[in-house]
């Protein structure tokens, strides 16, 4: 018999045979099944960035609306959720056209700013909420202005369907009140309590709702439209995301994350730079980030009984300040630039908690590896669930 070995095969099976090598399972078949669903997973999440990449990209091409632009309710979204129609969203889903294809960079448009009146109360309001919206946060301040002028407000109730998978994008939602369902492919996902913001991946991809977003109580959001959206927004969120992903794809600790998880965790991101000696953690004190070192070095020191020892320095890629806000204790030591060219990516830590759940475990596992090198500095039983100081 002549047997043709398919393409891969040869590759796949010695990729498989070097980890069960280096691992040495136990259970060999428990340990292929994870393997293999580990593979298909991170192929997925490749193809969905490849995805959401092109859209980004032809977007920004500007050219000409073809029919392959045009999507419909059989594209890929499969079928549709069979969801209470929507008082909100006029009762029926919009049908989609290919989306206006719109490139920040060349708008000269003299198409005056759209303003919705706002009281005072209203404005304070959102200057003090938008603030806390990663996908606003590279803006400056007159950019900010723009957006609250354009946002207007939307009292909902329970059972509204504010967005439907596969439609096409209208706005961005901000939450003021309320509480929302998330369902992909009618299968519900997670949900929204009184704060978030929702709706920017069609606008910002230009592809349909990867999501179905329903009201469970009455509610209030703030609505910004696509076209402000992706005049003023746009560009400085997408290059945001596309720089930070490019440092997280690079750390092992976020290959746990799926690829709408480390998006979300790119938005969460923002820069600080530190010139040569400049103290980024004081030993003892409370943390509210933490950090990862997007060029240059740090020294990391701890100082115990009058010494001080330097313990480890850390280079692009690598992160530090996770272990107080694991342990919930004190810094264990300070952090020092080292050159003036240092600059560290900075996850606050409400972000902390609500997007590196997945990566806690993975962080939690070098707890004993700092442990046995306390041991070996300064020579002495130590614990880290101990720091006091
Ligand atoms: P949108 O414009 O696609 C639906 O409209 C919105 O739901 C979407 O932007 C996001 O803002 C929001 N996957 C995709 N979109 C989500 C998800 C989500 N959660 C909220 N949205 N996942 C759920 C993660 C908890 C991933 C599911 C596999
Ligand atoms: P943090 O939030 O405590 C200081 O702020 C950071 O320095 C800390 O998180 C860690 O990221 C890092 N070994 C390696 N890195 C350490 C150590 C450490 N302590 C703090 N950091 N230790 C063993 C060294 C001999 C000390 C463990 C307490």
């Amino acid at each position: 018999m002549n047997f043709e070995i398919p393409e891969g095969l040869t590759d796949l099976l010695q990729d498989f045979t070097v980890e069960v090598l280096r691992k040495r399972p136990t259970d060999l078949l428990q340990f292929a099944a994870q393997y293999f669903d580990n593979l298909l997973e991170k192929r997925a999440n490749e193809n969905a960035k490849n995805l959401l990449l092109n859209n980004f990209n032809n977007q920004m091409e500007e050219k000409q609306p073809s029919d392959d632009d045009v999507y419909s309710d059989e594209d890929e979204m499969g079928e549709m959720p069979d969801l209470p129609k929507s008082r909100f969203a006029g009762g029926g889903r919009r049908h989609s056209v290919a989306a206006e294809k719109y490139n920040p960079e060349e708008d000269t448009s003299e198409e005056p700013a759209i303003v919705h009146p706002k009281t005072d109360q209203e404005r304070q309001y959102l200057i003090r909420t938008v603030a806390h919206i990663f996908i606003f946060r590279s803006l400056e301040k007159k950019q900010v202005d723009k957006v609250i002028d354009a946002m207007f407000c939307r009292e909902v109730e329970p059972d509204d369907v504010i967005i439907e998978q596969g439609d096409d994008g209208d706005n961005f939602y901000v939450i003021e009140s309320g509480k929302y369902d998330i369902f992909v492919n009618k299968q519900k996902v997670g949900e929204y309590d009184q704060k978030g913001s929702f709706g920017e991946l069609a606008l910002m991809y230009n592809m349909p709702r990867a999501a179905t977003i329903i009201a469970t109580t009455q509610g209030k959001l703030w609505a910004l439209d696509r076209l402000t959206f992706k005049r003023i927004v746009l560009k400085s969120a997408f290059e945001k995301r596309k720089m930070y992903e490019a440092l997280l794809d690079n750390m092992p600790m976020f290959k746990s994350l799926n690829s709408y998880e480390r998006m979300n965790v790119a938005d969460a991101l923002f820069s600080k730079s530190f010139t040569n000696g400049e103290t980024i953690i004081k030993q003892g004190e409370q943390a509210q980030c933490m950090y990862f070192v997007e060029h240059g070095s740090v020294r990391i020191v701890r100082e115990q009984d009058g010494q001080s020892k330097e313990i480890k320095v850390c280079h692009k890629g690598d992160y530090f300040g996770e272990l107080a806000l694991l342990t919930k204790k004190p810094r264990a030591a300070s952090a020092f630039a080292l050159g003036d060219d240092m600059k560290c990516a900075i996850l606050d830590v409400d972000a902390f908690e609500r997007l590196l759940g997945p990566c806690v475990k993975i962080m939690q596992k070098n707890i004993p590896d700092y442990e046995e090198q306390l041991r070996k500095l300064f020579g002495e039983k130590f614990n880290v669930a101990d720091i006091e100081k």
